[in-house]
């Protein structure tokens, strides 16, 4: 920009016609930075936005999601004023009645059915402060075990497979600016041109520096596209994939063994476990040509530096976390961990997944990953709330089986903050039906959802413009967001909206928040000592250092941007685990009547169940639910391009416009999951649930596809066959 034109806006901004706010993207882990220009020249004003240039991790860029994404904040959509359901239908109420409604719910279904019938439903959107705020909400002022999120769903698994191998959970172990020296790149289940756009850049840098790059996806994308080497894999078989890459890896000794004799235990077993993996099989389960594994394998194993990356597609699985474990295995082998370029990152994806994680929504944790049901984690955390140790409830149960508990009739009322879980559930049919037997539901939104059109009572909460707060980014770099603009209408903010609630149950002494900041310090204390140690970390810091990574465990401590240097772990002994991972298959196995197998995730213009990005016409008009298909399956099946086809699991059933991409597997389909009601795939998901994470198998589930007029003469036949049976049973 000219000097004059310099000197000209700023003047501009000065007469006040113009404000210029910094905030950041909502959306995904990437959490850009971005401008928001507001234009009161004329008598509406006008929001615009523009990347924030000195931000170190977006550096300068933004999504069409971040583009847009002040739109829903600003919009008619807006929840303005409480809402509370009379007769089916919504009536605005003032905050004092909607309190007093509440408190009249609250007391009454916990007289009747005690102290855990309550249950909370938080999420990876929110900020720190939220997350922890929720989590001491649902321990202390309700004093319920029940409290779960919707990060289960996305980063369960590898934050399992994580701290098992290596003692703690941080998304990435390297900043994104290591990537570019990564020799080799292997991308897992993720589809980062997508889902984390801005990030592209540090691979395309990575490639320009000579690096190979290998997706494995069981359809093209925009990142395979990008890729030196594309294994198109069956859905669900990557630890089987992961196996002839380390049968590779063995016989031509791609091996570090000082590094796993020196900082690696189970080394010898996954040794044995590894030349004994027969790579026909490999490639018969896989669909992965044998020679393309050896590829890989020669690839990342020859490779002096090296960066493995999974994401939801590896990670969704009922296996989900061993085959993750597997992956990791990959890394401690070949001790590409802890030095410059080399490291394992779970691809985060909500903008605060990773802090949404650490601070205590998880039905077994306290904040800074403290477990409750240790009692040493307990009292520590007894002591920062001021109650005693036997006062904190001891572990829940996982999100998924919340609902399994509305329908034992074992809880009664539910509180949401920051999620759609009617949407985004697998099996979403239960769900529905869960959410009809209890006593009450309240969500705290600032938009219309299928999940708050169920509430009994809506309480109009804050978005990022209006809240300011921390949010954790997908390298584990604690960033600072503040607030820009002021509430609309009757919103409350939602931490203040958390902290009414408890002065309503007489819980009031322990929420004594003026500020998000006070809640901060309060988190900082809450961790010290944990293993997501945020005691060093300041408001004051983060925005002169352009935020801080955990750990950092003092106000003198550098922050911890690479872990694991020097091949030290975070268990006991110093070291990392590595362990023979056994073939993981998908849990529901096609057959002749579900011969396909349906897989599911993202595309660029939606976010998540779709809440946010469906009202926003800039985003919505490019894309409308699709089920994507090989021509060769479609045909055979009778589809037409572009018309529609009905899609049934053992669950459910919808119908789709069928999109013919010749780069997906012949034998797979996918759709997305941003659409609700009669379009939601989560109808037909499977909500078999990983046994260590309960991370559900959103990733892989049987299915038939019909063309609407060939299924139709088979439906009749299934009616006709039921009603024969039935008349036979009768
Ligand atoms: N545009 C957009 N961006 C987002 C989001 C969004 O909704 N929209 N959501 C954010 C959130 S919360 C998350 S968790 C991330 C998710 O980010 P990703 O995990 O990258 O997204 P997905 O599309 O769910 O899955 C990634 C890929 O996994 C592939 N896949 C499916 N099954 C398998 C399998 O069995 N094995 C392998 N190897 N691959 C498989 C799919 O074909 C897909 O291309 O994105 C974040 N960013
Ligand atoms: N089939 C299938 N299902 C999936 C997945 C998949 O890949 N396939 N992915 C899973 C994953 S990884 C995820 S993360 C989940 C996401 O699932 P959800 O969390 O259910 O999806 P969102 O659309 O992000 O819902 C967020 C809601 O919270 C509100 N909200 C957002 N931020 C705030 C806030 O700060 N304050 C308040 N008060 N409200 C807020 C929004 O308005 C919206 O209504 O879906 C999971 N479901
Ligand atoms: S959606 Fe993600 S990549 Fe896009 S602007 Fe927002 S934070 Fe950045
Ligand atoms: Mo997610």
């Amino acid at each position: 920009m000219s000097d004059f034109l310099q000197g000209f806006r700023e003047r501009e901004y000065q007469q006040n016609r113009e404000s210029l706010y910094e905030t950041q993207c909502p959306f995904c882990s990437m959490q850009c930075k971005m401008n928001l220009h507001e234009d009161r020249s004329t008598q509406k004003s006008r929001l615009k936005v523009t990347p924030l240039k000195s931000d170190p991790v977006s550096e300068g860029r933004l999504c069409p999601k971040g583009i847009f994404s002040y739109k829903h904040a600003i919009g008619s959509g807006r929840l303005r004023t409480p809402l509370l359901k009379v007769e089916h239908s919504f009536v605005p109420v003032s905050w004092e009645q909607a309190y007093h409604w509440l408190y009249q719910k609250i007391a009454s279904v916990q007289k009747k059915y005690g102290k855990n019938a309550l249950s909370v439903y938080g999420s990876g959107a929110l900020t720190n402060e939220k997350a922890y705020l929720l989590g001491k909400f649902s321990r202390v002022a309700l004093e319920t075990k029940y409290i779960d999120y919707n990060g289960r769903f996305c980063m369960s698994s590898a934050a399992s497979a994580s701290n098992q191998a290596f003692g703690v959970d941080r998304g990435l172990t390297n900043p994104l600016s290591e990537i570019e020296d990564a020799e080799c790149i292997i991308l897992a289940g993720t589809n980062v041109a997508e889902c984390q756009p801005t990030m592209m850049p540090y691979f395309r840098r990575a490639k320009a520096n000579g690096s190979k790059i290998i997706v494995i996806d069981p359809r093209e994308t925009l990142t395979s596209k990008f890729a030196d080497l594309h294994l198109k894999i069956k859905p669900g078989l990557d630890s089987a994939l992961v196996n002839g890459m380390l049968k590779v890896m063995v016989d031509e000794d791609y091996v570090n063994h000082s590094f796993v004799q020196e900082s690696v235990e189970g080394g010898a077993e996954l040794l044995a476990f590894a030349r004994s993996i027969d790579m026909n099989e490999v490639e018969r389960v896989t669909g992965v040509a044998k020679n393309q594994i050896i590829e890989a394998a020669r690839l990342y194993g020859r490779a002096s530096t090296g960066m493995v990356f999974t994401a939801r597609g590896v990670e969704q699985h009922a296996g989900g976390v061993n085959t993750v474990r597997n992956f990791i295995n990959l890394v401690l082998m070949t001790g590409k961990i802890g030095k410059q370029g080399c490291g394992y990152g779970t691809i985060t994806g909500q903008g605060n997944g990773q802090g949404g994680r650490e601070h205590g929504q998880k039905a077994d944790q306290l904040a800074g990953y403290r477990l409750i049901e240790n009692v040493e984690h307990r009292n520590h955390m007894a002591k920062v709330w001021g109650i005693q140790e036997d006062k904190i409830p001891g572990k829940g149960v996982s999100a998924y089986e919340l609902f399994e508990k509305m329908l034992e009739q074992e809880i009664h009322g539910m509180i949401v903050l920051g999620s759609n879980p009617v949407v985004s559930n697998p099996n979403t049919n239960l769900v529905k039906s869960a959410l009809g037997k209890l006593d009450f539901l309240v969500v705290i939104d600032t938009l219309m959802s299928e999940t708050v059109e169920l509430a009994d009572l809506i309480l109009p909460g804050s978005t990022y413009l209006e809240e300011e707060g921390t949010m954790t980014n997908l390298e584990g770099r604690v960033i600072l967001r503040k607030a820009a603009k002021k509430l609309p209408g009757e919103a409350r903010l939602d931490w203040k909206i958390l902290c009414e609630i408890s002065e309503l149950l007489g819980k009031g002494k322990y929420f004594p928040y003026q500020t998000s900041e006070d809640i901060f310090e309060e988190l900082r204390k809450a961790t010290k000592g944990g293993i997501a140690d945020y005691a060093g970390i300041t408001y004051n810091r983060i925005e002169e250092e352009k935020g801080v990574f955990w750990p950092c465990p003092s106000e003198s401590h550098p922050g911890t941007p690479r872990m694991f240097v020097g091949g030290q772990f975070h268990h006991e002994n110093g070291k990392a685990r590595v362990t023979p991972i056994a073939n993981q298959f998908p849990k529901e196995r096609t057959d002749e009547e579900f011969p396909l197998t349906l897989t599911t995730g993202r595309i660029l213009h939606h976010y998540q169940t779709g809440v946010q990005t469906r009202i926003t016409s800039e985003l919505n008009k490019t894309s409308e639910p699709f089920l994507e298909i090989h021509p060769t399956t479609a045909k055979k099946l009778g589809l037409v391009d572009k018309e529609k086809a009905r899609i049934c699991s053992r669950r459910g059933e919808m119908i789709l416009k069928a999109k013919f991409s010749p780069g997906i597997r012949e034998d797979c389909v996918f759709v997305p999951f941003h659409w609700g009601g009669k379009q939601s795939i989560n109808q037909l998901t499977l909500p078999e649930l990983d046994p260590q994470s309960k991370m559900p198998e959103f990733k892989a589930c049987a299915v038939r596809v019909t063309a609407l007029e060939a299924e139709r003469d088979v439906s009749m036949d299934g009616v006709l066959e039921k009603n024969i049976e039935r008349s036979l049973l009768t």
